[in-house]
């Protein structure tokens, strides 16, 4: 007891006031918004339900949304820290609970703050390749994205008297008006120093940014590498075919040599990585409807891509109708101007607008029409 007075009495930056935590909890509730919103885009983009006919346009919806996620994110981590040290003192609150409310607040408070910091640190690792769990990513940040902001929720609710007392004031304090400054311009440098990996003219600055959208074979980074993937030994097979099957009136079996003798189109469409990097290439290839109209599949059809790799989560995707009808969507074979490297995907990849890169499946071998 004495030792939690003592403590707290030590607690005496002016640069604390409940108009400061109200300040910093109106832009964390601004900041949790996106990121919800752009995740739970995400994630139904990646994991559509049967039903979901998601549009493939507009062709950089994906890339924005997921770009705001990422950076808006990484934003977020001043933000946190400065609100979490505002309002540390009151872990000292003695007695620490009042009543049954106020036990149940804080137990709603201690959610919010564990379940914000897992998603920042593990959404961090994550772009960072660095998966030192025991759970799975997807599902941990799906699910802790509900507690969270359930919990912020709440947390409005019962701050509510407070945070409206404070909504529309002006700080008048220049030290804390300084502060708040302050950190507004930390969150600023640091959606600055990661925007490059989206932002093409940004790149330079992009230091904090695990991913340079310039830096990787053919000029454009690479998730999974051919021999990561475990088919360096087969790229450039002759026996190599491109095979169309399932619900087809001919099935299709294609040498590179026939693929190449193809119509062939260009397109410019990005490959917007879940990771928050993007990069827009300009892609030559053939139009998968083309494919599919050869083949006599129908308009209505749901098909899967599969890659030569013979293991792995990404080696292969689902696309659906209005993806694969869209003019824009090939299976390419060159990557601005130059035939695919075994890296980017060769003999053929796929890309489609408003897509997440996990479903440009790379090395593709089969379409499976059902
Ligand atoms: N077969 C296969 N295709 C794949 C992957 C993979 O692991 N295997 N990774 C995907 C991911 S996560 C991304 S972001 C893009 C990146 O394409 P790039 O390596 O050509 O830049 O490829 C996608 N295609
Ligand atoms: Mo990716």
């Amino acid at each position: 007891m004495m030792f939690i007075q003592t403590l707290s009495a030590r607690f005496t930056s002016r640069l604390r006031s409940e108009q400061v935590s109200a300040r910093l909890g109106m832009w964390l509730g601004i900041s949790f918004t996106l990121a919800f919103a752009t995740g739970l885009f995400s994630h139904f983009t990646q994991h559509p339900p049967a039903w979901l006919l998601w549009p493939s346009r507009p062709v950089n919806l994906y890339r924005v949304t997921q770009g705001l996620h990422v950076i808006g994110g990484i934003a977020t981590v001043p933000l946190l820290l400065a609100k979490l040290w505002a309002v540390y003192p009151k872990l000292w609150q003695w007695p620490p609970l009042r009543s049954a409310g106020h036990a149940a607040e804080r137990l709603f408070v201690l959610l919010l703050v564990a379940g914000a910091l897992f998603q920042l640190v593990t959404g961090l690792m994550n772009i960072a390749y660095d998966y030192a769990w025991p759970f799975g990513f997807i599902q941990a940040h799906y699910w802790t994205a509900f507690i969270v902001y359930g919990a912020l929720v709440v947390h409005i609710v019962n701050e509510w008297a407070k945070l409206r007392r404070h909504l529309w004031t002006r700080v008048q304090d220049p030290d804390r008006r300084r502060f708040l400054y302050t950190i507004a311009a930390a969150c600023g440098v640091a959606a600055l120093v990661t925007a490059g990996e989206t932002v093409a003219p940004l790149g330079r600055l992009a230091v904090l940014a695990p991913r340079n959208p310039r830096i990787g074979s053919q000029g454009v980074p690479v998730n999974r590498s051919a021999l990561a993937a475990g088919i360096a030994g087969i790229i450039g097979d002759p026996g190599y075919r491109l095979v169309v099957t399932g619900a087809v009136r001919t099935p299709l079996s294609l040498t590179y040599a026939d693929l190449v003798r193809l119509p062939q189109h260009t397109v410019s469409l990005p490959i917007s990585c879940v990771e928050g990097w993007s990069v827009e290439c300009e892609w030559t290839g053939i139009r998968l409807r083309d494919l599919i109209a050869q083949a006599g599949g129908s308009p209505e059809a749901f098909l899967t891509v599969e890659s030569l790799e013979q293991s792995g989560y990404y080696r292969g995707s689902e696309i659906r109708p209005p993806h694969w009808n869209d003019p824009l969507t090939l299976l390419a074979l060159k990557i601005n101007g130059r035939t695919l490297d075994a890296d980017h995907g060769y003999p053929v990849r796929l890309i489609a607008p408003n897509r997440p890169g996990v479903m440009q499946t790379k090395w593709v071998t089969k379409v499976r029409v059902s």
